[in-house]
């Protein structure tokens, strides 16, 4: 296992990027701006699933440049990205062949954006990994009993069940992750999350680690495919449960002593998914202070990205990720 979690270990920093239907709206609707992360627009802003389906129908977001956005990141220093493939709103960047809530059947884009991104990853030599949520407010079988009000921020409250989810887990869950795994060619790290609905298992959890492993036996696992973590903290899994390959503290950075792998993951301002009304950046030597302070822990960094809906990275992300690349090939090893 040593030998699996080796360039992971190595590559110390990343670039998580945050992208879909949800960088259309930017986090507005009307004058109500969504508080917190914009990738959560649809539950936020109180759109059903019916009219929020309109966003993936006019995403087109025609200045994506995969090349681009992987020479971005490999000057800032970083050794890996990480992709939403589909985030809590349902709708997916690949070809999926289980739904038609993706890039190519329900969008006029209708290119590939994993395929084009994973291939630009190998050009130059950086690790191409996917995030993909269990929470689902789009597929009727992963909302809540609340349906039609599929709004399951109430997540905490176990009465909020859909006896229908582990259909959506066999049937559309388990066969969207065999095809992000067999068609774009070597996945470094498969990044879950939305682990905390109640119809969610351990069990399941572990299925879905085996059959990733069976599929591409190298391929790296985050804790949140296990139901372990307590709120936020990513490393709060009790001794001895099953919860992955490594942790995932969000937003902070925990104390030195742990010894499990582990990736703090963060925003530049306070948003993961595009969001123009957040202007409360984190300087970039604050940032660079972060990175030191996480790999002298023994941790990786996960910086994130918020792309618009026309596929430009924020002026004030480049900045930052031009400071940290030059930071970087001064006092780093690449
Ligand atoms: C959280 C999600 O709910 C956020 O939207 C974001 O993706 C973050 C990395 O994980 O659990």
């Amino acid at each position: 296992d040593d030998e699996r979690m080796e360039w992971w270990r190595d590559s110390k920093f990343g670039m998580f990027i945050h992208w879909g239907a949800y960088s259309i709206i930017g986090g507005e609707r009307g004058t109500k701006i969504a508080g917190g992360g914009a990738e959560w627009a649809m539950d936020k802003l109180d759109y059903t699933v019916e009219d929020y389906e309109k966003f993936p129908e006019m995403f087109n977001p025609v200045l994506f440049d995969a090349d681009a956005w992987v020479s971005m990141a490999k000057d800032a220093g970083m050794k890996y990205i990480v992709l939403t493939s589909k985030h809590h709103e349902g709708f997916g960047l690949w070809d999926s062949k289980v739904s038609d809530y993706d890039v190519m059947d329900t969008s006029p884009f209708k290119r590939d954006i994993v395929k084009e991104l994973s291939e630009a990853c190998k050009k130059q030599g950086i690790k191409f990994c996917l995030y993909y949520s269990i929470v689902d407010w789009h597929h009727p079988q992963a909302q809540g009993n609340l349906y039609p009000n599929y709004n399951i921020a109430q997540h905490d409250d176990p009465s909020v069940v859909n006896p229908e989810f582990p259909q959506y887990f066999k049937n559309y869950m388990k066969p969207q992750v065999k095809e992000l795994l067999t068609n774009y060619g070597d996945i470094g790290v498969v990044w879950f999350d939305g682990d905390w609905i109640s119809d969610y298992t351990t069990e399941m959890g572990k299925e879905l680690y085996s059959f990733i492993r069976d599929i591409q036996p190298n391929t790296i696992v985050n804790n949140r495919v296990d139901k372990g973590r307590t709120g936020m903290d990513g490393m709060n899994n009790k001794p001895g449960q099953f919860a992955g390959d490594f942790g995932t503290p969000e937003q902070e950075i925990p104390d030195t002593g742990i010894d499990t792998d582990w990736e703090a993951c963060m925003t530049m301002n306070g948003t993961w998914g595009y969001k123009p009304a957040d202007n409360k950046w984190k300087s970039s030597e604050d940032l660079i202070q972060k990175l030191v302070d996480i790999v002298s822990k023994g941790g990786n960094f996960l910086l994130n990205i918020g792309p618009d809906g026309f596929g430009r990275f924020p002026a004030e992300s480049i900045r930052r990720l031009e400071a940290m690349g030059q930071w970087t090939k001064k006092n780093g090893e690449s």
